[in-house]
């Protein structure tokens, strides 16, 4: 018997199924509808040792588990974690990093085709009859030839993406915390500057108070009647309010959008219009990287509970020690 198959792991909520088989296969599986602390029961409280989730964890679910020593995030971005409130209570939180890169990244550039060549549109055409009845498509309004890329967001999915623009031969540059060493971009200080200096907008920031409705009006504004935007990030980072008006009224040309503030609900504002192109949350979504990320939540919990070092750690508990 290996020496996790005592340890609980807690799974609250859905759960991509090869992560929930291998947790079950490694460790004792305990499952609740959702992470509220109103459904632990007083045996939960005492041995869960682990959560695997791809839900929201906060605090108050972090301190009713007295026991709890990680927190496997199925996701790169792992805002819907307290990870600073883990951090501070020595639970570790992983995320998965590097496995889902180049299908975001891939995603990314989807969409900003489609926003600016309108390609589901002209499907849409095709499969209504229209190009028999009316002929051609409408020639459109964008392209991709003659834009300036701007990269709000420069880790790991952004020079991902960076790199996929310079081989369509597009400038790039990019607004970030602080300048990245190992790239040749520009780097602009705020994020409205880069606006200022590009047409096209690719946001991959992460969620979080500090980039809370970060692409504003001004932002917007700034891209120009000719600005696209595209997000692969996280809605909370867009004002969609601002956005739908911008779109609407002509303050920008297109936007593509994978990630909503308030998902899976989308607001009828951006839905009306027609120079979006919305995708509900599939960056990463293929058969191949999903089966990766699952991986990676079980790896994690695996080399914790076994080696007392998970391979993915969160910056913010990057401190945390195993307890033995
Ligand atoms: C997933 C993501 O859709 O990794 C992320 O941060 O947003 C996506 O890959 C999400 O984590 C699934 O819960």
């Amino acid at each position: 018997m290996s020496q996790t198959q005592d340890v609980a792991i807690l799974v609250p909520g859905k759960l991509h199924p090869h992560a929930v088989e291998r947790i079950e296969s490694r460790f004792r599986l305990v499952r609740i509808e959702r992470a509220d602390p109103a459904l632990l029961t007083d045996a939960m409280k005492a041995k869960v040792r682990g959560i695997a989730s791809s839900t929201v964890i906060d605090a108050g679910f972090i301190d009713a588990l007295p026991k709890l020593e990680i927190i496997a995030n199925f996701g790169v971005g792992y805002d819907a974690v307290d990870a600073a409130h883990a951090g501070k209570k020595d639970v570790m939180v992983t995320n998965t990093p590097d496995v889902l890169t180049e299908e975001v990244a891939d995603t990314a550039l989807g969409l900003l085709l489609n926003a600016v060549r309108e390609l589901a549109r002209a499907e849409n055409y095709l499969r209504a009859g229209k190009w028999r009845s009316e002929g051609p498509y409408p020639l459109t309004k964008g392209s991709l030839r003659g834009r300036s890329v701007g990269i709000f967001g420069m880790g790991r999915i952004g020079r991902a993406i960076a790199r996929r623009i310079e081989a369509f031969g597009l400038p790039v540059s990019y607004h970030n915390r602080r300048p990245v060493d190992d790239v040749n971009y520009a780097y602009y200080p705020t994020l409205i500057s880069l606006a200022e200096a590009v047409d096209t907008l690719i946001s991959v920031a992460p969620g979080g108070g500090a980039t809370e409705k970060a692409v504003n009006a001004q932002v917007l504004k700034a891209l120009g009647p000719n600005g696209v935007f595209v997000n692969i990030g996280r809605g909370s980072t867009v004002d969609e309010d601002a956005l739908a008006e911008a779109l609407a009224n002509g303050g920008i040309l297109a936007a593509g959008l994978d990630v909503f503030a308030d998902e899976p609900n989308v607001p009828q504002a951006l839905l009306d219009c027609e120079n979006a192109t919305l995708l509900p949350h599939v960056g990463s979504a293929s058969v191949v990287t999903r089966q990766a990320m699952a991986d990676l939540v079980v790896d994690n919990l695996i080399a914790w509970f076994e080696e007392g070092k998970p391979v993915t750690p969160v910056r913010e508990t990057e401190h945390v020690q195993a307890r033995r």
